[in-house]
């Protein structure tokens, strides 16, 4: 009898192309790992066609977009038209969010979380958003499971 180690859920995590910031990016990849996930980094400034590229490649069980530079209700809302009108099923289905500041005026613009998720995204988490909330999305978006799934002969 030896144990069957599930594979980790794999999270593609990114930014938009205009955002430089980093320091989100490497929060979100810490927060991720030790919740057990598996994370592919694509790091600042990515080009769309980069990131569905590497969507197409990694086949994750989730994107998470992290923008903080308030162009990210622009740059994503470009970014997930362009990922759903693929033409791949796999990039039309894939569970996609999005979170930061996302625009300049804070609280006063959570009308984009709307406009974002009419867009395509499947959860959208503006700033001040309860951080147990996106761990309990994603939880439910990739089916995440203990890693120790059972036993085999
Ligand atoms: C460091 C910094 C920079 C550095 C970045 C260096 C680097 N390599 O990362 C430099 C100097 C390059 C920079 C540049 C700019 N910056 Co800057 N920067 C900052 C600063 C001071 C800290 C950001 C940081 O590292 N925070 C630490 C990380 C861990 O926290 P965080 O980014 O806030 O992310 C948290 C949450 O937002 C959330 N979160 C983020 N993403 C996601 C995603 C999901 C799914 C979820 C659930 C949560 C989540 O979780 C994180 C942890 O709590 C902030 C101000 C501040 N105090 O926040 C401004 C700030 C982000 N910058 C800002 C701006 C405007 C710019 C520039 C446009 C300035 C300019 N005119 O050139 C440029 C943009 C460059 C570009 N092309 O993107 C603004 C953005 C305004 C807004 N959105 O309302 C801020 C808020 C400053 C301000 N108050 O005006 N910046």
């Amino acid at each position: 009898m030896r144990p069957i180690q599930s594979r980790a859920k794999r999270i593609l995590l990114s930014t938009v192309s205009s955002d430089s910031h980093t320091w989100n990016l490497v929060f979100l990849q810490l927060l991720l790992e030790e919740r057990g996930y598996e994370v592919v980094n694509l790091g600042p400034c990515v080009p769309d066609a980069e990131l569905v590229e590497q969507v197409r490649v990694q086949r994750p069980d989730a994107v998470v977009i992290s923008s903080v530079n308030g162009h990210g209700h622009i740059d994503g809302r470009r970014l997930i038209r362009t990922l759903r009108a693929d033409g791949d099923p796999a990039l039309a289905a894939v569970p996609v969010m999005i979170g930061g500041k996302l625009g300049i005026q804070g609280a006063a613009q959570s009308h984009l979380a709307d406009e974002l998720v009419a867009e395509g995204f499947d959860a959208v988490f503006t700033d001040g958003a309860d951080p147990a909330e996106f761990g309990t999305a994603l939880q439910r978006m990739t089916g995440q499971r203990p890693r120790i799934a059972g036993v085999a002969a």
